[in-house]
């Protein structure tokens, strides 16, 4: 068989019932549902996008934005990928025991609370970038289905007393990342790994959340941006080779 379905291990098609009773529900869904609408809006006339990398079906894009001399500049960058399904790429996306094989930030990852099967708090320091203080981040990470093949994760920084803010080495930054992807094929055929292409939105905006010098944060951005995106697409694809496609 072409399809299958493997309800435990991949993002549900539904949302998890144990979710919906967490005091982050209603956050959840609301920053999920805006990201996830904004994710496919174009970018071209007077949006306001600058294209700044491109590579084969990968662009990237970005808005100059400073507040207060802090860089904060949102970037959206858009792929296509065969023979990959969008349920797939959000499954290795979401899945922390897949992040450090192509997650090249990283220093640490922990696991504050597992919420439920699509939704998981995490805490996450990454490396220093010379001459600016070493950062961390905490964040809950929502996997969910939409209609039109569509699958999408959603990371968004929280708060945790037990995690509190700058009272260690790092500072703490603030995130809201989006990565969706849809899924299409030839009309009237069914889909497999030779036939289907996934298009992918992802979307970031970073606040350094303390001072950094400008000039290395646009020139770490520039490099580490197409780096992330082509690395985590292809490591999708070797990781489903030879494996059953799953919708
Ligand atoms: O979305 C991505 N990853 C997810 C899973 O980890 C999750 C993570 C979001 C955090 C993104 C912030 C990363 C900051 C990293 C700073 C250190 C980089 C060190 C690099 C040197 C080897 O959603 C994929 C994320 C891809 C990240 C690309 C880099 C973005 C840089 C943004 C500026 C960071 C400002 C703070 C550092 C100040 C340094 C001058």
């Amino acid at each position: 068989v072409e399809v299958t379905r493997d309800e435990v291990e991949l993002p549900p098609p539904a949302i998890d019932n144990r979710l919906t009773v967490h005091a982050l529900w209603p956050e959840i869904d609301r920053i999920s549902t805006e990201q996830l609408q904004a994710a496919f809006e174009g970018v071209g006339g007077q949006t306001g996008w600058q294209l700044f990398a491109e590579e084969g079906d990968m662009r990237m894009y970005r808005r100059e934005v400073e507040v207060d001399g802090m860089v904060m500049d949102p970037l959206k960058a858009m792929h296509k990928v065969r023979g990959v399904s969008a349920r797939e790429m959000c499954h290795y996306f979401f899945n922390p025991q897949y992040r450090y094989e192509w997650e090249t930030t990283l220093e640490t990852m922990n696991i504050v609370e597992a919420i439920s099967s699509d939704t998981i708090v995490f805490h996450q320091t990454f490396k220093r970038i010379w001459p600016a203080s070493q950062r961390d981040a905490l964040f809950w990470s929502h996997v969910r289905a939409a209609p039109q093949q569509t699958y999408a994760v959603t990371n968004h920084s929280t708060t945790n007393a037990e995690y509190p803010s700058n009272t260690g080495a790092c500072i703490r930054l603030f995130v809201t990342v989006c990565l969706a992807c849809r899924t299409a094929w030839p009309s009237g055929e069914q889909p497999t790994r030779d036939n289907i292409s996934t298009s992918i939105a992802y979307c970031s905006t970073v606040n350094p959340g303390g001072w950094a010098p400008a000039g290395v944060l646009r020139a770490v951005y520039k490099r580490e941006y197409p780096k992330f995106l082509k690395r985590f697409t292809n490591y999708v694809v070797e990781q489903c080779r030879g494996k059953p496609l799953v919708m």
